[in-house]
């Protein structure tokens, strides 16, 4: 449910979307066209071959963009993908041409290990033992459990796993299960969005909102954008590709701060500052002490529009010394946050931070753009705090052409409508980070470590669907504990998967269902990030073997629980996306969309939203446009952080050392950072095994030789990467692209233990933490430490 969760954490979901539109839309026609003349004329029968159609078409996995790919079918078959052709590019348009993922797709879909019946497990839970069974079969045992399950232990035993793989469409699978288990109870919700929920929790605390992303065309002339632990080079966020090439033609300078020199490093930046991870928040504040002692911030900004900068300017109630000067200027600790204080944190020169600090202030307007790898961090909501901080120091908020904090969804979002969820009558949530404990022992999970709504759960989860997720192993930090917790068949009772894959944790089900493809399904594709419009997913093929929708099955297990009716208000799949469909075209009348037929016959529908500045009016017209903190202003100082007494989330976003951070006792056991990044040859795990893709990046450590030397490890040995939590074992990669002290590998990959529980996949999770953010009670996947050992000296 990616697109509602990213849409309720930014803040947009009370917003009506047609109170943020102000243009009318645009629709640019795409023809659907059949193969020219001349590439007929090469096959001999040409009469008797079906003329091949090229279908303008989309994905809906969980990567930002939603390419234009242009699906080449024939005889029911796709042949080949290709994308948005030269002479058929809209100028007024930003151009989403096909990646490498979206040229692999028929690699994926037509995969001869896919998922091809419904099978049950046959062997003990995790030992991926299953027979063939039929789907009628498949489907009483689904509501038979579900109604035993209930009755024994209450609709709040039942859960819907993270499943993001289809959260880039309108319609889906997941959807509708919640749909039918609200129908019949409710279930227990998780909340937390395992991308950006840190810096979703932790950015109102400035501004009063997490939406506090401007569309990307607002940078065109911005001189500096400083591109903070982001790479969009690989991980697309909507248009970006686009408009940063754009920009970079046009003169803009490009900084990365990134431990890694990743893609995007490579392909636009003018300068690459790596650091320590989890030590951005020293960088920040020794650039905010260098902007403030050398007069470099926006005073006048700081007067009118902000609260907790100086001991002037505090919330009352709270004694002197607390304010960011003070802080910054060691009033209280005695230490100044100079750059040489944070050279020895975060490895970054004295002199690199002093010139970053005065590039940064002296350049106007400049944009300082946080991803989400930095907020992944067990200090992730403090990094997200800091980089609204340093914008706010500097007057970039508010303001064309500035930035005003870490990606969180343009404010201006165009979203298809939601006319099938029903209210879940189960009134507990969990974190995300919960869910284990929910599985093993519920009693253990409290108000304080993540229960929402609950003093406690009335008991364990008993039913789990997980449907188009990785998450019950693969995607979950520290998979040993986990999967120890899943193969007790007596905690959690009924797991059902749906995938097109036997993938980790589809190991773990007790039913095992053959999804279609987004090629065999209508969709409509919805981008996130700063993409703003919507695209037709066509159904291209039909399904081979026994392969159904997750809609489609569901609708017969709401049959056997006697809601069918009610269940699927009679649509079938195409007609609940038509119904969608209708629906935005109601919701967003200004944009004057075409019908469900029109947008068959021209299936890129660009919603063009105007240039969005975050917070424009509350700059422009503060008395009638405060923001929405307690105080009205930018809360430099947050009196609720303060008022919560917790070290680990001070009032101000200043750096705290973090445990498996580069400052933890732990480092003479384990003396290497590991960190994880989101790589071009997959979404997540998803297309993992797209033997294309693999060709495109092997899952290889990165190590620095310096690292490498010291452990007498060259190019391409095998290493052992261990800690308390588990060993992985996958070829090194020496290399200076990461820091010394800091390894790193692709997040994604498949888990594969060998007898000894060795991973010989390259899957990071049998190494990370489940340790739980201060603030958001979220996930920290990227804090751990490690050490790595040539293979045959462990
Ligand atoms: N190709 C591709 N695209 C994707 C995805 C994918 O798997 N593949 N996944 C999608 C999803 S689900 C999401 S949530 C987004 C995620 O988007 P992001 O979270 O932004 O992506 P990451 O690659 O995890 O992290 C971005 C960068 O942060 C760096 N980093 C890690 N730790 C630190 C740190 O402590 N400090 C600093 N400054 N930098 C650090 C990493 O080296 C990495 O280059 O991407 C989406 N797009
Ligand atoms: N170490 C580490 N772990 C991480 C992260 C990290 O940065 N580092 N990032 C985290 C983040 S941000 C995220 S969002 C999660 C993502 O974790 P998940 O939400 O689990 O996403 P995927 O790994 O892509 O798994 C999606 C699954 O759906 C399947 N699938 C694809 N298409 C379909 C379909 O049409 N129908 C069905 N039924 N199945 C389909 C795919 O084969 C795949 O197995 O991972 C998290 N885990
Ligand atoms: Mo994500």
């Amino acid at each position: 449910m990616k697109p509602q969760r990213k849409k309720d954490e930014t803040g947009e979901g009370g917003l009506s979307r047609r109170d943020f539109l102000r243009a009318t839309s645009a629709l640019a026609a795409v023809p659907l066209f059949t193969a020219s003349g001349s590439s007929q004329a090469a096959v001999p029968a040409a009469a008797a071959i079906a003329a091949e159609q090229i279908v303008p078409t989309c994905s809906t996995f969980d990567c930002g963009g939603k390419c234009d790919i242009r699906a080449h079918v024939q005889d029911g078959v796709v042949t080949r993908i290709s994308t948005c052709p030269d002479n058929d590019v809209d100028p007024a348009m930003p151009l989403m041409r096909a990646c490498v993922r979206g040229r692999g797709y028929r690699q994926f879909v037509y995969h001869p290990d896919r998922l091809k019946y419904p099978m049950k497990r046959v062997g003990r839970r995790g030992e991926g033992k299953f027979e063939r069974i039929s789907w009628d079969e498949a489907t009483t045992l689904i509501a038979d459990n579900l109604k035993r399950l209930t009755e024994k232990y209450g609709p709040a035993s039942r859960f819907m796993h993270t499943d993001t793989a289809l959260s880039g469409g309108a319609f889906s699978g997941d959807k509708m299960a919640r749909r039918l288990l609200n129908l019949t109870g409710g279930y227990l919700e998780s909340y937390h969005s395992v991308s950006m929920g840190n810096t979703a929790a932790a950015t109102p605390y400035t501004y009063g909102t997490a939406a506090s992303g401007s569309s990307l065309d607002t940078l065109s002339h911005t001189p500096l954008v400083i591109l903070w632990g982001h790479n969009p080079n690989e991980t697309v966020f909507g248009h970006t590709n686009h408009y940063f090439q754009q920009m970079k033609r046009n003169g803009t300078r490009f900084i990365v701060v990134d431990p890694r020199y990743s893609d995007t490093v490579a392909s636009l930046a003018d300068q690459w500052v790596p650091l320590l991870p989890t030590t951005d928040n020293a960088l920040m504040d020794a650039m905010m002490y260098v902007i403030i002692s050398e007069n470099l911030h926006d005073s006048a900004f700081l007067a009118r529009y902000t609260l907790g900068f100086d001991e002037d300017s505090m919330p009352e109630g709270v004694p002197a010394g607390e304010s960011l000067k003070a802080y910054l200027f060691g009033q209280k600790d005695g230490v100044a946050k100079t750059p040489q204080w944070a050279e020895r944190i975060t490895h970054v020169p004295a002199q690199t931070i002093r010139q970053l600090a005065r590039d940064y202030a002296t350049t106007k307007p400049a944009a300082l753009i946080q991803g989400w790898g930095p907020q992944r961090h067990i200090c992730g909501e403090r990094t997200a705090r800091g980089s609204t901080l340093l914008a706010t120091l500097t007057g970039n908020v508010g303001i064309k052409g500035g930035w005003a904090a870490g990606y969180g969804g343009i404010g201006n979002r165009l979203f298809c409508a939601d006319p099938y969820s029903v209210p879940n009558p189960v009134a507990e949530k969990i974190s995300i980070m919960n869910w284990v404990q929910a599985c093993d022992d519920a009693s253990q999970i409290t108000p304080e470590n993540g229960l929402k709504g609950a003093e406690r759960l009335s008991g364990n989860i008993k039913f789990i669907f997980n449907l188009a997720g990785n998450y019950l192993a693969n995607q979950n930090p520290d998979i040993n504990q986990t999967v120890e917790v899943l193969e007790d068949e007596t905690r959690v009772e009924f797991i059902v998967v749906s995938d097109l894959f036997l993938t980790p944790s589809a190991r773990y089900a007790d039913l095992l269902l053959p999804e279609t493809s987004f090629m065999e399904r209508w969709n409509i594709g919805e981008t996130w990030g700063t993409g703003n419009y919507l695209l037709l997913s066509q159904k291209l093929v039909e399904p081979e073997f026994e392969r159904r929708s997750d809609y489609d099955w569901l609708r017969e297990v709401a049959r056997k629980l006697g809601i069918e009716a009610r269940f699927s208000e009679g649509r079938s799949e195409k007609q609940w996306v038509e119904h969608i469909w209708e629906k935005t075209r109601e919701a967003l009348a200004d944009h004057d969309l075409p019908d469900f037929a029109g947008l068959c016959q021209n299936p890129h529908v660009y919603l063009k939203a105007p240039p969005y500045v975050a917070f424009e009016e509350n700059i422009r017209d503060p008395d009638n446009h405060p923001f929405p903190t307690p105080s009205g202003k930018i809360e430099i100082f947050s009196k609720r952080l303060w008022e919560m007494h917790h070290p680990e989330i001070p009032a101000l976003s200043h750096y705290v050392p973090a445990p498996e951070g580069p400052e933890d006792a732990l480092r003479e056991k384990y003396p290497l950072q590991l960190i994880t990044w989101k790589g071009k040859n997959r979404a997540n795990s998803t297309q993992y095994a797209n033997p294309w893709l693999q060709e495109v990046q092997r899952q290889q450590l990165w190590i620095n030789p310096l690292d490498a030397q010291a452990r007498g490890i060259h190019q391409g040995d095998t290493v052992r990467i261990y800690n308390d939590r588990g060993v992985v074992q996958i070829p090194a990669e020496v290399t200076p692209r990461i820091i010394p002290g800091v390894v790193a590998m692709q997040a994604g990959a498949w888990w594969q233990p060998d007898a000894d529980g060795v991973d010989n996949g390259g899957c990071p999770n049998v190494l990370t933490s489940t340790r739980i953010t201060p603030l958001a009670k979220g996930n920290a996947h990227q804090t751990l430490l490690v050490e790595v050992a040539k293979h045959e000296s462990v």
